[in-house]
């Protein structure tokens, strides 16, 4: 008798750049050949639209000349477009919103996009930046009621003030160096994620594992490490401090991503130092799942990501991963997964992990 296996379909995952800042952002993330997913832009000014490299576009607004800086505008003209934006989105397992806040578009458009994405039923992440303060009051304003408005419709929201990586740069920096810069950090903020999720190899950080940290929390942050050993790389991504919000010693979630080449080794003591950091130093008792990714670009270098999710108040965060869960309907990984766990027991010196642990595999 034939057993048929159900096929594993790759998560849909769609970025959306929104606006200027976004659409650039976006720009960056083509040319640096981020994989796996599926680029937009949206913008209501037909001329930068033009020169985006994004493979599908939305002009929000008939005359394509911008919003001028008027968020309620764009976010009208949004509104206006709900059924191409409905088209847009729809068939995506996770979407990503990304957008320079302060603008006219980026600010009013985005809340309208992650809503509809949100009733879409789509785990919906949005990745924005906060104006310098150099900018003006008004633009840290209209962003600031932008990041309130967008909050409320997305799953995870993750913020980047320019001036935390403005900070790492010299003041001689060209101001379109610096949005360079900016973009790359929006883009490498994103990566982190979809590589978790979508280069899978040796032990995997699943969608279903993503959408348990980032469904409905409160807030996330991100940290990004590379060094020449797992605990370099570690600790830097502990310490990356460019993403707003509290600190990871204060998530219920976390996700550690390893990344590394042949090259390199993530050895059991790694394993059993991130888990013996996560036990000691986090306040509360945070879910958390490191997993490893086989990328033999990175050479001799380790890569670390780290995303962590903090719940909202009176939503137990063991109540939420149990909700994620149940809609993984993959049921046959789940039992080669027992099989492995099984086979692996004997070896496990982790028997007590802080959580639950997904022990690397040697190929
Ligand atoms: N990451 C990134 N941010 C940018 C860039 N250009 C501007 N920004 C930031 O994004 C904010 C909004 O600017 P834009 O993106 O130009 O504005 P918009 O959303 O297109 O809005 P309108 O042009 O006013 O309709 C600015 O205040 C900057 O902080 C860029 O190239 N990259
Ligand atoms: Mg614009």
């Amino acid at each position: 008798m034939d057993i048929i296996l159900p096929s594993e379909q790759p998560a849909v995952i769609k970025i959306i750049g929104v606006g200027g800042g976004g659409a650039n952002a976006v720009n960056r993330m083509i040319v640096s050949n981020v994989s796996n997913v599926e680029f937009f832009a949206v913008n209501t000014d037909s001329s930068a639209l033009r020169k985006s490299g994004a493979e599908n576009k939305v002009q929000l607004g008939e005359d394509g000349l911008g919003a001028g800086g008027d968020p309620l505008k764009a976010q009208k003209y949004a509104e206006a477009a709900e059924e191409q934006l409905k088209d847009m989105l729809s068939g995506t397992d996770m979407v990503f919103i990304t957008t320079g806040m302060g603008g006219g578009t980026g600010t009013g458009a985005s809340p309208v996009i992650a809503r509809i994405s949100k009733e879409l039923g789509i785990l919906t992440v949005g990745v924005v930046t906060k104006p310098f303060e150099m900018e003006g009051p008004d633009r840290t304003q209209y962003a600031n009621n932008g990041i309130a408005k967008l909050r409320e419709f997305t799953d995870a929201l993750i913020v980047i003030p320019n001036d935390n990586i403005f900070s790492l740069m010299d003041e001689k920096t060209p101001y379109e160096k610096a949005f360079e810069n900016i973009d790359d950090v929006l883009r490498r903020s994103i990566e982190s994620i979809t590589d978790t999720i979508t280069k899978t190899g040796v032990i995997n950080i699943d969608f279903a594992d993503v959408k348990g940290v980032l469904s409905n929390s409160e807030s996330a942050v991100i940290g990004l490490g590379d060094g020449q050993n797992f605990q370099e790389a570690f600790n830097k991504a502990l310490n990356n401090k460019f993403v707003e919000g509290k600190d990871i010693t204060e998530a219920n979630k976390i996700l550690i991503n390893v990344s590394y080449s042949t090259n390199n080794n993530f050895t059991v003591e790694d394993m059993k130092n991130a888990n013996e950091y996560v036990k000691k130093e986090c306040k509360e008792r945070p879910y958390l799942k490191i997993g490893n990714v086989i990328d033999n670009n990175l050479n001799t270098k380790m890569r670390v990501s780290i995303i962590a999710s903090f719940q909202k108040k009176n939503e137990p965060a063991s109540d939420l991963f149990e909700n994620a869960r149940k809609e993984e309907k993959q049921e046959i990984k789940q039992v080669q997964q027992r099989i492995e766990m099984q086979d692996d027991k004997n070896r496990d010196p982790f028997a007590q992990p802080a959580c639950e642990v997904h022990k690397p595999r040697r190929l």
